[in-house]
């Protein structure tokens, strides 16, 4: 059988929503922890060579090198037929999902955890107000989009969920709290079989 490598880090929210995605499609794979916090010119040579801007996740098909969690998704649901895949109306309602968690809530998120990790990158004045508005806004239409649910893609966790999970997964490293129809979905999402956690999804390797 065809090796299938996901490269990603324990810390990259983008990374979970394909390592998610892999699982939840039952697709066979290896990780390959990727250190994003070394210098890009460290990390593995086959990485490099897959993945453009040295960015974590890279996925690694037997005909095709694939980077941006969006575009992996979409490829993962399309070439499986699987989380949405099955049907036109499940991609589009995906890609819809996609692009607004680039857009919205996944653009906040990450930057909102990161103005708080210690030694993380310093923000300008009014940043993180702004960004704070943005989640709120970000949350409503959360709930909204979800709608009765139980999940963004109805009865079954679909590529849409996967995307969201990538950040909504770390609401309080960011300093925000969810709506309760999140906290639901939330729990949710963590009872699926096929959830793990970022460090089991992308284990450190040991030194020997
Ligand atoms: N838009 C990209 C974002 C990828 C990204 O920002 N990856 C980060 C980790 S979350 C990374 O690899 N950072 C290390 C670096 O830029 O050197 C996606 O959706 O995949």
């Amino acid at each position: 059988m065809t090796q299938i490598t996901l490269y990603g880090h324990p810390d990259s929210g983008h990374a979970c929503k394909v390592a998610l995605a892999l699982s939840l499609a039952g697709i066979a794979h290896e990780t390959v922890f990727v250190d994003i916090w070394a210098a890009p010119e460290t990390r593995p040579p086959a990485f490099l060579a897959a993945s453009p801007l040295a960015q974590v996740p890279a996925l690694v098909l037997e005909d095709a090198a694939l980077t941006q969690s969006g575009a992996i998704l979409l490829e993962i649901a399309s070439r499986w037929r699987v989380l949405g895949g099955e049907s036109p109306e499940g991609l589009r309602r995906g890609a819809e999902l996609l692009m607004w968690e680039a857009n919205r809530i996944g653009m906040c998120l990450p930057q909102l955890t990161e103005a708080r990790r210690p030694h993380g990158d310093s923000f300008p004045d009014g940043a993180v107000e702004w960004l704070t508005g943005r989640y709120e806004t970000d949350r409503e239409n959360f709930d909204r989009l979800l709608g009765e649910g139980p999940f963004f893609h109805g009865e079954a966790p679909g590529l849409g969920d996967c995307a969201i999970w990538g950040y909504v997964q770390w609401l309080e490293k960011a300093g925000v709290t969810p709506s309760a129809s999140m906290a639901t979905w939330i729990d949710r999402m963590q009872a699926l079989p096929g959830m793990k956690t970022a460090e089991v999804f992308f284990p450190q390797p040991q030194p020997a």
